[in-house]
């Protein structure tokens, strides 16, 4: 059966449980049913199925689901659906399998697809973490319908992971946001560079630092989903991970850039907004993370569709009113000068 629209705007209205006696406003509502995809609704064998790129097309969501083998090697597969919640129609086969031959840059595989529009080149964008030797770079490729696949290839050494493409351009040149990481550097930071035809970047520069010390975004922070464009601004979810003596906690902020100047961070959360509480985000391969790559706003509604993996084991999904979030993130402070 079928989940209409209204319902999901009446889920993301009425099935919010916030943790009594929490007063913190839940900006984020699970799913019911998560998770919406596991490794069982595979037609293939695959071990793990989670961080997925997301986007609407038509009348039909398409997922482009990061699926993980036996041998710890990831691939991507196409996953559509008429409601973006049920029914999902998997690839038979991998969608778009690693090509090492070819790309030696992903001779470990590819990860954690985000997924663009470009209007000015009629073409979807796939920023996606290719695993090399060296370690996990940026790379880049286009698709129109999802079944055939161009590479642009990589466009950022490692380590650098978490990046996606801006849907237009700023002046004429496309915007990329990314986190690279180096030895040596006092944390992982999340980054904007410019390029004029998605192949040669350039004016690399920190957007946000992560903060320090008892911060839930300390040390290390990235990109979550690609940027959403609205009227106030593109709205940022982003990842921090706190390092703990029991592992890592992956939790989600937001912030908010200009609109025609994105290197400007009008507004970033000083809590967290979602976190891992569900058996399904707090166990399995990777336990306590919360990681979306894609979310989708459907304007007739004002209702984000937040698509997450939960412990690197399975997608699920949670919903968002466009409007809260801007009215939260206008509560938020601006952002402090340095990294306290
Ligand atoms: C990040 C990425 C994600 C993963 C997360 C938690 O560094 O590799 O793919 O979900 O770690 O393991």
């Amino acid at each position: 059966m079928n989940v209409r629209r209204e319902d999901l705007l009446k889920e993301n209205k009425m099935h919010r449980k916030p943790n009594p006696p929490s007063l913190h406003p839940v900006l984020l509502t699970r799913y019911h049913a998560n998770p919406i995809l596991t490794a069982n609704d595979w037609p293939y064998p695959a071990h793990s199925v989670f961080n997925a790129g997301a986007c609407q097309v038509g009348d039909e969501t398409i997922l482009l689901v990061r699926v993980e083998d036996r041998r710890g090697h990831s691939h991507l597969s196409v996953a559509r659906s008429q409601d973006g919640v049920t029914n999902w129609h998997i690839d038979p086969v991998p969608s778009f399998p690693a090509d090492p031959e070819h790309f030696a840059e992903e001779t470990w595989g590819v990860e954690d697809p985000r997924l663009t529009w470009i209007e000015d080149r009629k073409e979807w964008i796939i920023a996606y973490t290719a695993f090399s030797p060296s370690g996990p770079l940026v790379a880049l490729a286009s698709t129109t319908d999802f079944k055939t696949f161009s590479r642009l290839g990589p466009v950022m050494p490692p380590e650098d992971k978490d990046a996606a493409i801006f849907p237009r351009k700023f002046g004429n040149r496309y915007a990329m946001i990314h986190r690279p990481v180096s030895a040596g550097s006092s944390g992982a930071h999340i980054w904007l560079s410019f390029s004029p035809d998605l192949i040669h970047w350039g004016e690399h520069r920190v957007l946000m630092h992560a903060r320090q010390g008892a911060w839930w975004d300390a040390n290390k922070i990235g990109l979550s989903p690609p940027p959403m464009e609205t009227p106030e601004g593109w709205i940022i979810l982003y990842h921090g991970v706190r390092h703990t003596a029991g592992g890592c906690l992956y939790r989600l902020g937001l912030a908010l850039l200009d609109l025609e100047n994105p290197r400007k961070v009008l507004r970033r959360s000083d809590e967290w907004i979602f976190a891992a509480e569900m058996p399904y985000e707090r166990h399995g391969d990777v336990g306590d993370v919360v990681f979306p790559c894609g979310w989708i706003l459907d304007s007739d509604t004002g209702v984000i569709r937040i698509y997450y993996g939960g412990a690197d084991s399975c997608l699920a999904l949670a919903t968002a009113s466009v409007t809260e979030l801007l009215d939260y993130l206008r509560t938020c402070p601006e952002p402090r000068v340095g990294r306290a």
